[in-house]
């Protein structure tokens, strides 16, 4: 899948910015044909949820409605006109006029229409919007809606962030000529030092394919002929960690002499791969020091925010973090992009989070029931889930800085039916692409003599919380109890073990001479006795704070305002355990 863009050949016209906006009543997301009457405006792209002051919209189970009119410039004749959503949390339906275009499930990945039957180049339309955000067991993630006594719906889930809803992403109308590149894949490798780049392009009509390779002083650096090949470059200059070096691949549809549609790829050459118990990137052992982040921040919840994606970058910088994992669901391809341009290492993961009914990470809602039953997570949630991954994989295959796919987050990996799963999932992952390693965050509840997927993974991604929640506290029997594991998985498999959340809450500005939980001070010890452990463990490749940023979850007895396990408060103001990891980190980079 292409994103949108201007090419000489392309056109697009943003639909952000104030849209008419209303809940929907008892029943639907059916066809709203004319206007929406209603007082209320939603900025898009923002979750709807923290910007009205209501309640009821807070708490809304159900569809809403986004609606406004665009016009499609004059020159849009004679081409093809779409309409592209970058995410509606978590489903979604357009309407062009009176006509349903486009109807896409799950949350956090883009989906549009081809609208040029309904639209007149140079006329006003109508865009209706209908997003729905209840999570069922047929859903990922999965959840369940209970009714109150007074009849109102109430949203429970697995996961442990808020479930903020509605056009959090940018919404585009584009245009396409009629022949025209439909899809490309790019692959690299390395052969001494010439960088490999393999090509193949999809048409949309009868067209011939030429592309070519520019460097980043936009030199031509090869050319090839062909809807695929190859093109081999001397002495590329190669996509590292922390040196986000950029090619552009120029690819033309040609129609006889003339250049029907051109598109340009990003491309970083340079390779992934897992030996032993080695990740290599390039060929060089790569250590991942960073994050597990949220798209959060105050009143725009996961609406998407540029000031915010800058900032929280220059912050990884300042770290000297080189990599993020995005838990627990894509992130905005525009997140995707800046991690290209600016060498940032990215683990991208699905939205399957929560697939693990008896808590767990999930605070919001356990149901203390088994996970995978014909009743809870079954084929419905596996159905969605391998869709999610054919849809992400689609969406993000050409990101060099996409380094792994992450396939889910904590789930009962120990219970019965967990292989059954989670088996054709990865098949399905490694089919659409062969040239990434796979990996998946492991739950403490599924240690290495229990769980019953991790030999199916590439690398091992581990979540664990000793001195947190188990054994709140003690941090010398958290640093024995979590060597000692660690031990046992380096011992059971040969593979590498990333350590994908550890970490412990602290609300900012609270202190104490003494091992207190929530002080900053034993966040960041908590921090210090894992890196001890880490630093003894040989197939120990990685170690992703959790988290960036405090962020907002479902509040219950355990949360206050949210998950405070940020190493920044939610407005990026660093907590003690920032300077803890930067020096650490830092230095890390100087060896
Ligand atoms: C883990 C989850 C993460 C939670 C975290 C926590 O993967 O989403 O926020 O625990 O409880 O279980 O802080």
């Amino acid at each position: 899948m292409l994103k949108p863009q201007v090419s000489a050949t392309r056109e697009m016209l943003s639909l952000d910015g104030l849209w008419r906006f209303a809940l929907d009543g008892p029943d639907t997301g059916e066809a709203w044909a004319g206007p929406l009457d209603t007082p209320l405006e939603a900025p898009v792209p923002a979750s709807y949820n923290d910007v009205f002051a209501s309640q009821e919209i807070r708490d809304h189970v159900g569809w809403v409605w986004y609606q406004r009119t665009a016009r499609v410039p004059r020159g849009w004749d004679g081409v093809k006109t779409f309409i592209r959503l970058d995410a509606a949390t978590h489903e979604g339906r357009v309407w062009i006029n009176d006509t349903l275009v486009a109807e896409h499930v799950g949350g956090y990945l883009p989906f549009g229409a081809d609208i040029t039957p309904y639209v007149t180049a140079g006329d006003e339309f109508r865009i209706t919007v209908a997003v729905n955000n209840e999570l069922t067991f047929d859903t990922i993630p999965p959840g369940f809606i209970t009714t109150l006594p007074d009849g109102r719906r109430k949203q429970g889930y697995f996961h442990d962030f808020y479930n903020y809803a509605g056009l959090a992403r940018s919404v585009w109308l584009y245009s396409v000529p009629f022949v025209r590149i439909a899809d490309a894949t790019v692959t690299t490798t390395i052969s001494g030092t010439t960088g490999v780049v393999s090509y193949a392009v999809e048409t949309e009509g009868e067209a011939a394919v030429r592309v070519t390779l520019r460097d980043a002083q936009g030199e031509i650096a090869g050319f090839a002929d062909g809807a695929s090949g190859e093109i081999r470059v001397r002495h590329a200059h190669l996509w590292k960690p922390g040196h986000g070096y950029l090619y552009q691949l120029g690819i033309e549809a040609v129609v006889g002499d003339e250049v029907a549609d051109e598109y340009v790829l990003p491309v970083g050459v340079r390779s992934v791969e897992v030996r032993g118990r080695e990740f290599l990137i390039n060929g060089e052992p790569f250590y991942f020091t960073g994050f597990g982040k949220h798209e959060d921040s105050a009143v725009r919840g996961k609406g998407h925010d540029p000031a915010f994606l800058v900032h929280d970058f220059q912050l990884l910088e300042w770290m000297g973090a080189n990599s993020f994992r995005t838990s627990h669901y894509p992130y905005a391809e525009e997140v995707m992009e800046f991690a290209d341009r600016h060498g940032i290492v990215v683990i991208d993961e699905t939205p399957a989070v929560g697939l693990n009914l008896r808590g767990g990470g999930g605070l919001s809602g356990s149901l203390a029931k088994a996970t995978f039953t014909p009743v809870t997570v079954s084929d419905g949630a596996q159905a969605a889930h391998a869709q999610a991954i054919r849809e992400l994989i689609a969406r993000d295959k050409n990101h060099p800085s996409v380094v792994m796919w992450s396939l889910t987050n904590e789930p009962a990996s120990h219970e019965p039916g967990a292989r059954e799963y989670f088996e054709p999932l990865v098949e399905l992952a490694r089919e659409l692409d062969p040239s990434r390693p796979m990996t998946y965050a492991n739950d403490a509840l599924a240690p290495f003599d229990m769980c019953q997927i991790a030999e199916l993974f590439d690398v091992i991604g581990l979540n664990r919380y000793y001195g947190w929640y188990v054994g709140p506290g003690d941090l010398a029997t958290a640093e024995a109890a979590y060597k000692a594991e660690l031990l046992g998985w380096q011992a059971m498999y040969h593979k590498p073990l990333v350590i994908m959340e550890y970490g412990a809450d602290s609300v900012a500005g609270l202190h104490s001479v003494h091992d207190v939980l929530w002080t900053e001070e034993f966040q960041r010890d908590m921090l210090a006795a894992y890196h001890r452990v880490h630093d003894s463990i040989p197939a120990v490749v990685g170690e992703q704070v959790w988290n960036f940023a405090d962020f907002q979850t479902s509040v219950g007895i355990s949360r206050v305002d949210g998950n405070k396990k940020g190493v920044f408060t939610r407005d990026r103001r660093p907590k003690a355990a920032a300077h803890l990891l930067r020096d650490r980190w830092r230095s890390m980079r100087e060896l």
